[in-house]
């Protein structure tokens, strides 16, 4: 395997591709670390950011996944491992009997009991739903909403560290044998555990510092990317407040791609980008969306309006 990877290396540095063998010996595509990036869970996707990995629910919006391809983007997509959602084309092929305590917060969403997966039919439900990603065009998937383990008084389950991972790590190498890519939806805790699992990280919740997300390093330092979201309640006040200046710099230095965005107005978005002759795509991509910048002596940081 060795050589094979070599010699994907080599094919790589000559042909610009994007593909590679991963931990478990697939060939599967790989962000870049530093990719550009967008992500958004609201309303009308916006097809304008110029990024080069867009996230999306892509159940909810499958003709979208060829759009995003067509022009260039890789497709990550997204979907629910741990939850039934009543407005999902396919939720009917869940059987009832696995569903736990409705999810808080949630429409008509409940907890599913993971355990047992492989014989009380929701891996075959998952491994369809990766199969139609495939058929699709999506060049990564990422579970979301199944990190329960530790909240079995509030899911009315009884799931555990063990399951939880196994669950995962069925689905994650069933992705890679279809040639897919898997991401690390937040989950720090199983982190370490998935790291041979999966080929890149993404968070929205280990927020605050980049310190707070340093399991992220471990990714990072073995050319995996890592991703993520910080959000600020006042977005307006925040752009007055040196400490999102600060962040970025955090970020950047740890070689992540990072979003600052509102909670309260999904889309609005700032990217942390370098002012550097190595990143101008970064900068002309990015200032045509509004075309205000603000350059700081080693750093720029762009406003992105995507509503
Ligand atoms: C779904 O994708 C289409 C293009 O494929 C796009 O025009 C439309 O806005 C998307 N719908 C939503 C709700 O994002
Ligand atoms: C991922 O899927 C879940 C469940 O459908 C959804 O709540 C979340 O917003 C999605 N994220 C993205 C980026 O589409
Ligand atoms: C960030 O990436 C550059 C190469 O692009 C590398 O030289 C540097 O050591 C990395 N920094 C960290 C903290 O990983
Ligand atoms: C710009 O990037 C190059 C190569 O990545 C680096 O050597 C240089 O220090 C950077 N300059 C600034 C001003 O950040
Ligand atoms: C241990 C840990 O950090 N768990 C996080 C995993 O992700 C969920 C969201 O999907 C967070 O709510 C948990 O805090």
């Amino acid at each position: 395997m060795g050589n094979l990877k070599k010699l994907n290396s080599i094919l790589c540095l000559i042909l610009i591709c994007g593909n590679f063998v991963n931990s478990q010996s697939f060939y599967v595509w790989q962000p870049p670390i530093k990719s550009t990036f967008y992500y958004q869970t609201s309303g009308i996707l916006n097809y304008g950011v110029k990024a080069s990995v867009y996230f999306i629910d892509f159940l909810r919006n499958q003709s979208a996944v060829a759009d995003l391809k067509s022009s260039g983007r890789r497709v990550v997509c997204n979907f629910s491992i741990g939850i039934y959602e009543r407005n999902i084309a396919d939720s009917n092929n869940i059987p009832k009997s696995l569903l736990g305590n409705p999810v808080p917060g949630m429409y008509q969403a409940n907890f599913l009991n993971i355990a047992g997966y492989q014989t009380s039919g929701l891996g075959s439900v998952m491994t369809a739903r990766i199969d139609l990603a495939k058929q699709l065009g999506c060049d990564a998937v990422q579970f979301d909403n199944y990190d329960y383990y530790q909240m079995n008084q509030i899911t009315g389950l009884l799931l555990n560290y063990q399951i939880q991972l196994s669950y995962f790590q069925y689905l994650a190498y069933y992705a890679h044998s279809q040639g897919l890519a898997v991401s690390l939806k937040n989950n720090q805790s199983q982190a370490s555990d998935l790291f041979n699992s999966v080929d890149f990280v993404f968070s929205d919740t280990c927020d605050g510092t980049a310190s707070s997300c340093s399991y992220m390093d471990q990714y990072v330092n073995n050319n995996k990317a890592a991703f993520g979201i910080s959000y600020r309640e006042n977005y307006l006040n925040y752009i007055a407040d040196q400490d999102w200046q600060q962040l970025c710099v955090q970020y950047i230095l740890k070689n992540y791609s990072w979003l600052i965005r509102t909670k309260s107005q999904d889309g609005y978005s700032l990217r942390c980008a370098i002012t550097n002759q190595s990143n101008q795509n970064i900068i002309s991509a990015n200032s045509h969306i509004l075309g205000n910048s603000i350059s700081l002596i080693l750093f720029a940081f762009f406003l992105i309006f995507t509503v």
